[in-house]
């Protein structure tokens, strides 16, 4: 019902909706680029794969109804941070904070806010860093700035958060209150892995160092 009013009010929906996909393609470009560079630079790609995605209209409604906020188009500019959230699975976990680095060094990106669960995962054993960014997208006659959520992680969290949300996330009937731990377990095995990985590449050629300083990047404006 509320969505069917949402959409009523289709053309200013579906423009916002627009300037969030706009949103995304910029964000998107942004992290191929620096992709790009670093693999001519090092041989090496820190991105392994990029997923992006528009919140759909009746979990935009669904958000909104659960916060008390009001069911309109700028209601959710004002108070929604993930209308466009982009996914960034990086190879190593160093590579998570370097284009952390990387990317708010941009001077037409501002942080809004980050919540690191890498560094405090949740409870159920969730990491990944999330950061919500603001961006202007270039339109015929204005520049508008857009939210995005950045979410970076590596492949192997990446691993548990999407089989995590296949059985449990979410799920009126996920993983029984006693087998919890289990799933935790599970997340502290693949940080572990994340952590070995990172151990053995420092010991092969790639000088992590090296490669951090070269790739340290000045503001760029
Ligand atoms: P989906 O289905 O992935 O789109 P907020 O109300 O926005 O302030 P919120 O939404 O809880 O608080 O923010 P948070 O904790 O930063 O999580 C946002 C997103 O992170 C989620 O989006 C998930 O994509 C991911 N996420 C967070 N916690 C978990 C978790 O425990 N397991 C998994 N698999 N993913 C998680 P959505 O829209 O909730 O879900």
């Amino acid at each position: 019902e509320f969505v069917g009013m949402f959409l009523r009010r289709g053309q200013a929906f579906m423009e916002m909706m627009t300037y969030y996909r706009c949103a995304l393609m910029e964000m998107e470009t942004k992290f191929n680029v620096m992709n790009e560079e670093f693999s001519l630079q090092f041989d090496r790609e820190p991105i392994s794969n990029i997923k992006t995605r528009l919140k759909s209209p009746q979990s935009i409604v669904d958000k909104l109804l659960r916060k008390d906020f009001p069911i309109d188009v700028s209601s959710v500019e004002d108070n929604l941070n993930d209308i466009a959230g982009i996914r960034v699975i990086c190879s190593f976990l160093d590579d998570v904070y370097m284009l952390e680095e990387a990317l708010l060094k941009h001077d037409d990106v501002t942080l809004i806010e980050k919540r690191d669960y890498i560094a405090s995962p949740k409870k159920n054993g969730y990491r990944s860093l999330h950061l919500i960014v603001s961006t202007p997208i270039f339109l015929a006659h204005e520049k508008r700035m857009m939210k995005v959520e950045v979410q970076l992680r590596t492949i192997a969290m990446d691993f548990w958060a999407s089989l995590e949300h296949q059985i449990n996330y979410k799920k009126k009937n996920g993983i029984p209150q006693g087998n919890l731990s289990e799933l935790y377990e599970c997340a502290e095995m693949s940080a572990e892995l994340d952590r070995r990985m990172a151990e053995l590449r420092k010991k092969c050629g790639i000088a992590r160092d090296g490669e951090k300083e070269a790739f340290h990047y000045e503001k760029i404006s």
